[in-house]
C-alpha cells in the first residue's frame, strides 16, 4: 500500500479567485511575505463573473468604480469602453490584474473546496478538494462571494423537460442559441431584468414568468468619451475619496436633502433628472428614502408610472407595475429597454404569483392558469445568498462543530469578519458586513486590507490565533440587525437579503445596512484599540 501523500502546507489558504481572493493573495504574498495557495473551482480567475455569462451580463456599478483602488498605476492604466462594464470586459480587467502582478502562478484552478477542518492541536486548517487533495494552513480566508451558489427552484418535472434549461449563474461558456426558440425566462430579479431584452431579440418567443414585480430604472449605458476616460484618469485620489466615505460605496454622494423639503413640483422634476440620468444614483436623490416609507412611497409611485407610460398594454403595464415594496428595499434593478421589451410582439409576461408554476412539464411550464410550450427554460431565479457559498463547503471549527450547526438559526459573526470557535478563519464581504449593499470592490479592498493588517500585527506580536468573544458576535448580531430596522430594507418580505427566496433558509436580514463608510471606521477602531471583542492567542 502507497501511504497517503503529505498535505501540502502553507501560512494561508485563500478559497476563491474573484476581486477578493486575487487582491488577498497580492496581500499576504507581496506585501506581507506569506506562502499562500489559492483555491479556485472554475478554470480561470473571475468569481462571479466568470459563472455569469448570461445574455446582456453587465455590472450595475459604474464602471470606473468597479475596479480596484489601491494601486494608482493600475487604476490610471487601465480603460473602460462603456458606462457599465460588460462581463467580458470584467474578465479582461481581472485576467489583466493577474497578469500584472503575477498572481495565476499561486492559484490552482478547477478546484472546488468540499472541506475543511479546524485541527485545534496543530492549530491549523486542513482543506479537502474535490479530487481528494488535502492542503493545510494556519490562516483560511474564504473569498468565494455572496452570489455564488445558484438557486435553481426545486419544480416538479424539471428533470423530463425535452428541452434545454439553464441557470443564469452556471451559462454555458459557449453561450446559448436563442434563434427560432420559444424561451421561458423565470425571475425578474436584476439578472432577469437585464437578460429578457436580450433573448427576447433573439427568440422566436419569450415568456417571463413574473412572481414578484420589480422596480427598475434605466441604466443609459453607453461608450465613454475620451474627455470622461481622462477625468477618470486624473482623479483617482478624489473618487477614492468620496467611495470610500459613502455608504454604498459608489462615487456619487447622497444628496442631502429629504423628500419633504421640496414641492411635489420639484420633487417630480428631480425624480425625472434622476431617471434621465439613470443608474443606481436615482436612489441618492433624497436621503430619506430607505429610511421614511411615505417619502419612498412618492419615489414608488413615480417608477410605477413611468412602467405605465412605457408599457402600451394596459393589463401588462398594471401586472408590472403591481409592486409590493419599497423602492430599493430588494436591491434596485436597473435596465436597458426591459419594460419597452413587452411592447415587442414576441414577448408575453405570465403572472405566476396570482397562478403559479405547478410543474416542469415535457413541453414546457404549466401554471394554475396555463400551459406554456417551450424549448428552452433560463432561470435568472437568483442565489442561496451570502451563506449558501460558505456553508456548501463544510466548514468545521473546534471540536468539530460545523458552521452549518453554528449558523442554524442565521448567521452569528463579529464585524461580519469572524466566528467563534472557528480561529484563524475569515470570511470576505460575508454576512454581517455591508457586502452587497455597497459597490463590492470597496467592500473587497477594505475587508483584504484589514484581515492583512490584523495577520501582520499577530505575527508582529509573535502570536498565532485569533478569533472573536461570543460576547463581541452577540453585540454584533444585534447591531446588523438594528442597522437592518432603521431602515426600509427588511420590509421587503421576499427579499434574498433576508434569505427569503430559499425554501427552509432562515429569515435573518444578512448583510450590514448600517453604511459601508460606518462600518470602515467601527472596523479601523477595532484594530487600533488592540482588537478588542477578539481573542488573540500564541
Ligand atoms: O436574483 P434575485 P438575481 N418561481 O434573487 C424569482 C446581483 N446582480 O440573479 O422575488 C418563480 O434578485 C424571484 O421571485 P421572488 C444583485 O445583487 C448584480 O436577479 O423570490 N420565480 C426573483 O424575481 C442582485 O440582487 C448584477 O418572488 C422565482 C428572481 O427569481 C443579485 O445578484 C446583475 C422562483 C430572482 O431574483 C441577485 O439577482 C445581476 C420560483 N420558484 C445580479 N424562485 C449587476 O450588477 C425565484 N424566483 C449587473
Amino acid at each position: 500500500m502507497t501511504p497517503a501523500p503529505a498535505a501540502r502546507s502553507f501560512d494561508a489558504l485563500i478559497i476563491g479567485a474573484g476581486f477578493s481572493g486575487l487582491y488577498q493573495l497580492l496581500c499576504l504574498r507581496d506585501r506581507l511575505g506569506l506562502n499562500v495557495q489559492v483555491l479556485e473551482a472554475g478554470d480561470g480567475v473571475g468569481g462571479t463573473w466568470y459563472w455569469n455569462r448570461y445574455p446582456g451580463a453587465r455590472c450595475d456599478s459604474e464602471s470606473h468604480s468597479y475596479n480596484y483602488t489601491f494601486s494608482k498605476e493600475l487604476f490610471e492604466e487601465w480603460e473602460w469602453s462603456e458606462r457599465y462594464p460588460e462581463q467580458p470586459e470584467i474578465m479582461r480587467y481581472l485576467n489583466h490584474v493577474a497578469d500584472r502582478f503575477d498572481l495565476k502562478r499561486d492559484i490552482c484552478f478547477g478546484t472546488r473546496v468540499v472541506a475543511a477542518r479546524h485541527d485545534e492541536a496543530a492549530g491549523s486548517w486542513t482543506v479537502t478538494t474535490e479530487a481528494g487533495e488535502k492542503l493545510t494552513a494556519q490562516f483560511l480566508i474564504t473569498a468565494v462571494g455572496c452570489l455564488s451558489t445558484a438557486n435553481v427552484p426545486a419544480l416538479p418535472g424539471l428533470g423530463d423537460f425535452a428541452g434545454r434549461w439553464y441557470h443564469t449563474g452556471q451559462w454555458p461558456h459557449e453561450g446559448v442559441d436563442f434563434r427560432g426558440k420559444r424561451v421561458g425566462l423565470v425571475g425578474t430579479g436584476s439578472t432577469g431584468i437585464q437578460a429578457t431584452p436580450v433573448i427576447a431579440e433573439a427568440a422566436a418567443h419569450l415568456t417571463v414568468f413574473q412572481r414578484t414585480p420589480n422596480y427598475s430604472v434605466p441604466a443609459h449605458n453607453a461608450p465613454l468619451t475620451p474627455e470622461f476616460r481622462q477625468w477618470v484618469r486624473h482623479n483617482h485620489a478624489e473618487l477614492r475619496r468620496i467611495m470610500q466615505s459613502t455608504p454604498n460605496g459608489h462615487p456619487f454622494v447622497i444628496e442631502d436633502r429629504s423628500v419633504w423639503d421640496v414641492t411635489a413640483e420639484q420633487r417630480q422634476a428631480i425624480y425625472e433628472a434622476a431617471w434621465a440620468k439613470g443608474g443606481l444614483q436615482f436612489r441618492a436623490a433624497f436621503r430619506d428614502l430607505l429610511v421614511d416609507k411615505e417619502a419612498n412611497d412618492t419615489a414608488a409611485a413615480f417608477l410605477k408610472d413611468k412602467i405605465r407610460e412605457i408599457v402600451k398594454d394596459p393589463a401588462t403595464a398594471e401586472l408590472l407595475a403591481d409592486i409590493d415594496h419599497p423602492y430599493a428595499a430588494k436591491r434596485p434593478p436597473i435596465d436597458s429597454d426591459y419594460f419597452a421589451t413587452f411592447n415587442r410582439p414576441n414577448v408575453t409576461l405570465a403572472d405566476v404569483r396570482r397562478a403559479p408554476i405547478e410543474r416542469i412539464t415535457p413541453a414546457g411550464i404549466r401554471t394554475a392558469a396555463a400551459e406554456y410550450p417551450l424549448d428552452i427554460i433560463v432561470f435568472a431565479t437568483g442565489f442561496d445568498a451570502m451563506t449558501g457559498p460558505l456553508l456548501r463547503m463544510n466548514i468545521e471549527g473546534r471540536d468539530g462543530r460545523a458552521l452549518a450547526e453554528a449558523w442554524e438559526a442565521g448567521p452569528r459573526n463579529y464585524l461580519g469578519l469572524q466566528v467563534a470557535g472557528f480561529p484563524n478563519l475569515f470570511t470576505i464581504t460575508g454576512p454581517g458586513s455591508p457586502s452587497v449593499l455597497c459597490n463590492m470592490p470597496v467592500a473587497i479592498e477594505q475587508h483584504v486590507e484589514w484581515i492583512t493588517d490584523c495577520i501582520a500585527r499577530l505575527r508582529a506580536d509573535g502570536l498565532a490565533r485569533i478569533e472573536p468573544t461570543e460576547a463581541a458576535m452577540d453585540d454584533w448580531v444585534t447591531q446588523v440587525n438594528d442597522a437592518a430596522h432603521a431602515t426600509l430594507l427588511p420590509q421587503a418580505h421576499h427579499s434574498w437579503y433576508l434569505g427569503a427566496n430559499v425554501p427552509g433558509k432562515p429569515r435573518v436580514f444578512m448583510p450590514y445596512a448600517g453604511g459601508m463608510a460606518r462600518y470602515r471606521a467601527i472596523c479601523d477602531e477595532v484594530a487600533a484599540a488592540g482588537y478588542p471583542g477578539f481573542m488573540r492567542g500564541a
